[in-house]
């Protein structure tokens, strides 16, 4: 027990430090002055145009769903809460205060004993994931307490000894495949309460030797989730930030090489391994460490250059904080469906998808804020989708009044910034070939007027382009104009600068 705790504490230590340090991999790329020799760098090519990395490109949106026995609290214990007493909802087993209960651990390393969700129907999800525009889904398979949803041979801490016995993993695969939703398993390398498990590099011949253990235990688990779900697309890796992982670059290389021979087109995110340097991400010479940057967690990129080109997701919690099931928001702000909309249209004008996460409660059933979420942007995608699926970012100067999107000869502005005189300006650099000719709005297909503004500011690169929205029309929400790209009908003239 005595060792437990101690892991249990060394893991919220350890891991709130990792959760820190990791918003150090996003933002502006620092510039490489000095290239490296590296041994164990990227493993595949940046930038994959196979059939699988084109669909990932294509996604806009997914569903993130966090479950396992942390449910079952929901982030409280008897009545008590554990806010401020754990870093997240799912992070419960490490609650420690005044207020923690006695002998928490234990308590938690049994809940397994009454997870039953009677509730549970993976087809009302993957239904309601679909209703709600998703393309894709992660799935945790095992979070950091180590408590597996499927019946790997490979602990006994796994769902065949929870009442309920069946295997959620596959029943969330086949119900999301059945949708035509691409499923990714979130597969976390740091495990709590297991004793082989290491946070800093082992030392001795015995420390390794239980670390080696560890790394075949990892091994033979993600060969299995292989062997048992051959339709998953990739997997979404967590808890890879400490010493001990880090050290095992050469393993980690290895194994990597062995899940994408096994199975070909799989997608693999950022988080998966380091260099030989300890670089995580991004190896030392600045190449992406796997397919897409797996680092924008509860954040958004300000500045599409900061992407440096390369695919990513930006995966996102409904309260502040808290990926597991979280049963009291009170007091707690919660993203709206306008907030969710708009970073969805912010992911997808930078090339990226959004990924919202829901927590079912230990019944099966979605927090109810997250059933109406979830509704409200379905009745939105259903009008809008077509600016979020299968865009790319469109090389406009940014715009006040919402996001662009592009796809062919057709440009979308998402305003969510609607202009008092209705008057949308769309910016477009003097010199482009395609300027805005036809306009419409996605909610009613009316036909807008598009006229040539050239308003003649001095040293202004661009030129503009103002469509005219109809004096009696309102939004509720965001909307959406979208517009046929061609020839410009004249050049702008070219003005005297002014002298001064
Ligand atoms: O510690 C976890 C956290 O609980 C949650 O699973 C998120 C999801 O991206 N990942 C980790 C923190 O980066």
């Amino acid at each position: 027990m005595r060792t437990l705790l101690k892991y249990a504490l060394v893991a919220g230590t350890v891991g709130l430090c990792a959760l820190q340090a990791q918003a150090q991999w996003t933002g502006p790329k620092p510039k490489i002055t000095e290239q490296k020799e590296i041994k164990y760098g990227p493993l595949v090519a940046a930038n994959r145009t196979d059939e699988n990395m084109e669909a990932f490109r294509n996604y806009g949106l997914g569903q993130f769903i966090h479950w396992g026995v942390y449910a079952i609290p929901g982030n409280e214990w008897e009545g008590v809460s554990a806010r401020g007493g754990a870093a997240a909802s799912e992070w419960i087993r490490s609650w420690r205060g005044p207020n923690a209960p006695n002998d928490w651990t234990s308590i938690y390393d049994n809940l397994y004993k009454q997870f039953n969700p009677k509730s549970f129907d993976a087809k009302r999800w993957a239904k309601q994931a679909k209703d709600m525009g998703a393309k894709y889904m992660i799935f945790t398979t095992k979070h950091h307490d180590g408590f597996a949803l499927w019946p790997t041979k490979y602990t006994d801490y796994n769902i065949t000894k929870s009442p309920y016995k069946k295997d959620i993993v596959k029943e969330v695969v086949d119900a999301y495949t059945a949708e035509g939703i691409d499923v990714y398993l979130y597969f976390s390398v740091l495990e709590w309460n297991n004793p082989d498990y290491f946070y800093k590099a082992p030392q001795t011949t015995e420390e390794k030797e239980k670390y080696n253990q560890f790394l075949q235990y990892t091994r033979n688990q993600l060969l299995e989730l292989l062997d048992n779900y051959p339709q998953i697309k990739g997997f979404w890796f967590d808890g890879t930030w400490d010493q001990a992982w880090i050290q095992a670059y050469e393993f980690t290389y290895n194994l990597e090489k062995e899940l994408r021979a096994k199975h070909p087109g799989l997608i693999i995110g950022s988080r998966f391994r380091n260099d030989e340097y300890g670089k995580r991400h991004f190896d030392s010479n600045g190449r992406l460490l796997g397919d897409y940057e797996q680092g924008w967690e509860r954040k958004m990129p300000q500045d599409f250059e900061w992407l440096d080109g390369n695919d990513w997701d930006a995966v996102m919690t409904i309260p502040p904080n808290g990926w597991g099931y979280m049963k009291d928001w009170s007091g707690l702000y919660t993203k709206t469906t306008d907030d969710l909309l708009d970073m969805l249209m912010h992911s997808v004008s930078m090339n990226g998808n959004f990924v919202l996460n829901f927590g079912p409660d230990g019944q099966g059933n979605m927090h109810p804020g997250e059933d109406v979420l979830a509704k409200e942007i379905g009745e939105w995608m259903q009008v809008n989708g077509e600016a979020v699926y299968g865009v790319r970012h469109a090389g406009l100067p940014t715009s006040k009044l919402g996001y662009y999107t592009k796809k062919d000869q057709t440009l979308y502005l998402t305003v969510f910034n609607k202009p008092v005189n209705n008057i949308v300006r769309i910016a477009v650099p003097k010199k482009a070939e395609e300027v805005p000719v036809t306009a419409q709005l996605l909610v009613n297909k009316k036909a807008l007027e598009v006229k040539h503004s050239d308003i003649g500011l001095d040293l202004d690169k661009n030129t503009y382009y103002d469509i005219q929205l109809p004096a009696d029309f309102k939004s509720e929400r965001a909307f959406v104009i979208k517009m046929q790209l061609g020839a410009p009908k004249a050049q702008s003239e070219k003005l005297m600068d002014a002298k001064m």
